[in-house]
């Protein structure tokens, strides 16, 4: 080999040296992990300092841990009313996504902090002396195997049960009516809210419930499991549960006593939503490589976590398209009302969020897409495109199962001179739905004091937020611009930025300063020119004729 050509190789193996150090420190930066506990499957996202997604990964209830026999993630009991969980099912999920996430070659060293979401309301009973045992978590073994005898009740109630309504009657009269109830914990009774579940337990298991040091949500559960202790329950999911006063942001005393006794000793003691808990625990360092500086921050509902994902704002309404359809909205001035939820924001101390669930959402689309469209989303799309803004007048009601939001159940269909009919056209029906999902989205969300404004967005999400057409139908119902964000998971992404700004948070950085870097959202559809005029007068009659199912379905 000539000199110049030694030469010449040296400056190379130089320069790829430099190279190879450049990007040695690109996988040094650090990382945040967001998780998300959600009804059908353990989802979890990595970001980098930049806010871009750089892993996600996700285990689903139903086929991967089978033995668990879950159907959408639940099992729904005899009586109907009953759901529940296997709480050993998500502790197994997380044992299989941490794995996969270390055979894709994570490098959990470089995680700074993690937090995480879990469905609302679910319960999770931790038996005495488990506290001992997340303590002294052995790294050679899964969690599952270490934790298998640490629960009091094995089927923790979830957000779909509705067993509780005796409770529900119990809480209210002994705080002085629904109403009262709304004023101080943000919400009437709801059977799904987690107070009266543990009302109903105590009285139908009392030994179970003797037997437990402590009750979590899932949230604060799934948090529990990375601290290695018990995880204090959140400001935002605790006002899922009917029990904490949103305006103290204590456990309200009068909602305590109604519901079991020393109840606050259970649920030891709210903390903000931004809160560092403390590090990871030893196990997650000794089995994974977690830093031991790693920080957990409080974990909370995935409505609150998905508010975070889409960085939503005052002025904004937020829809999330997915087997519950929700609808949120930042609240600067609490209006509680016997419909609808007020939480505490999950990104800011002195706000609110208002939530409306509607149960009756993505499978009910699924339904009649099977039923008028072939099983189709390209014929159910033509379907809204063939059809006129309004339907003609027609006004449906699709509750397949008993909806949260109104509280009625069965199909209703209306014509232009509001007369009942049993049936309409494929075509007719798909606009029907679409237009009397959003028609109620917005009527519910106005009696909360939402207004459209000018300037008003309309952020998407979930599943059905990438269907064009459906959110054309949206911005013309609302009658305001329809923005998505680019997410696979609102909820797990909001979990991961706001791992990022519990970092900073103390040092008074705002959740929106920590994650400004994020991608913006994109505008999907503009309303057209005549849906004002179309959706205000159809939104009168929706709600009169709301009003008519009301009383059909409850007489
Ligand atoms: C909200 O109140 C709900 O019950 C649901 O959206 C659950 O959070 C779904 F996980």
């Amino acid at each position: 080999m000539s000199d110049s050509s030694v030469l010449r190789l040296s400056r190379s193996v130089c320069v790829f040296y430099v190279c190879f150090l450049v990007m040695a420190a690109a996988p040094d930066s650090p990382l945040y992990l967001g998780l998300d506990f959600s009804t059908q499957q353990l989802k979890v996202v990595a970001i980098d300092g930049n806010l871009n997604v750089v892993h996600q990964d996700n285990v689903q209830f139903d086929s991967e841990l089978s033995e668990f026999r879950t159907q959408g993630g639940v099992h729904i009991h005899a009586d109907r009313l009953t759901v529940t969980s296997p709480v050993l099912m998500w502790i197994k999920a997380l044992d299989l996504l941490l794995n996969k996430m270390k055979r894709a070659g994570l490098d959990f060293s470089r995680i700074r902090a993690l937090s995480g979401s879990g469905q609302q309301h679910g319960s999770v009973f931790w038996r005495k002396g488990a506290s001992q045992t997340l303590n002294q978590l052995d790294p050679d073994r899964s969690l599952h195997h270490l934790l298998q005898d640490s629960f009091s009740v094995w089927d923790s109630p979830v957000w779909m049960d509705s067993s509780s309504s005796q409770q529900c009657q119990d809480l209210q009269a002994a705080v002085g009516g629904a109403l009262r109830l709304a004023e101080i914990t943000g919400s009437r009774a709801y059977e799904r809210f987690t107070g009266n579940q543990i009302s109903k337990l105590r009285r139908s298991r009392a030994e179970d419930f003797q037997d437990t040091e402590r009750i979590s949500l899932v949230s604060s559960f799934a948090a529990s499991l990375f601290l290695g202790g018990y995880a204090a329950i959140d400001y935002s999911d605790g006002s899922g549960m009917n029990l904490l006063d949103i305006r103290t942001r204590n456990w309200s005393r009068i909602c305590l006593e109604a519901t079991a006794p020393h109840l606050d000793r259970l649920l030891g003691p709210p903390l903000p939503s931004m809160s560092v808990l403390g590090p990871v625990s030893s196990y997650f360092v000794h089995r994974y490589g977690f830093s031991e500086s790693c920080k957990v921050v409080a974990f909370t509902g995935d409505n609150p976590a998905s508010l975070a994902g889409m960085r939503l704002q005052q002025g904004d309404v937020a829809v999330s398209l997915g087997t519950s359809d929700t609808v949120f909205l930042w609240i600067q001035e609490p209006r509680p009302a016997l419909e609808g939820h007020i939480f505490c924001s999950p990104v800011d101390l002195q706000a609110f969020m208002a939530l409306l669930c509607f149960k009756n959402g993505s499978l009910t689309r699924e339904r009649i897409r099977n039923e008028c469209a072939a099983g189709s989303w390209e014929d159910f799309s033509a379907a809204l495109k063939d059809t006129p803004l309004g339907n003609g007048g027609n006004i449906g009601f699709y509750f397949d199962t008993m909806e949260i939001t109104p509280s009625a159940v069965g199909v209703h269909l209306f014509d232009s001179d509001d007369h009942e009919v049993s049936s309409w056209s494929p075509h007719v029906e798909i606009r029907a739905l679409v237009e009397g999902q959003f028609l109620s989205r917005r009527l519910h969300a106005e009696r909360l004091g939402y207004s459209i404004l000018p300037g008003t967005r309309v952020l998407a999400t979930g599943g059905a937020s990438s269907n064009r057409e459906i959110l054309q139908v949206l911005s013309d119902v609302f009658n305001a611009p329809v923005y998505t964000i680019d997410l696979s998971s609102s909820a797990c992404l909001g979990s991961a930025y706001r791992a990022l700004h519990g970092l900073v948070a103390e040092s008074g950085v705002s959740f929106f300063d920590a994650v400004k870097k994020a991608p913006k959202p994109q505008l999907v559809a503009s309303p057209n020119p005549t849906a004002k005029q179309v959706y205000d007068e159809m939104l009168k009659r929706f709600a009169q004729l709301e009003d008519r199912v009301l009383h059909k379905t409850c007489s």
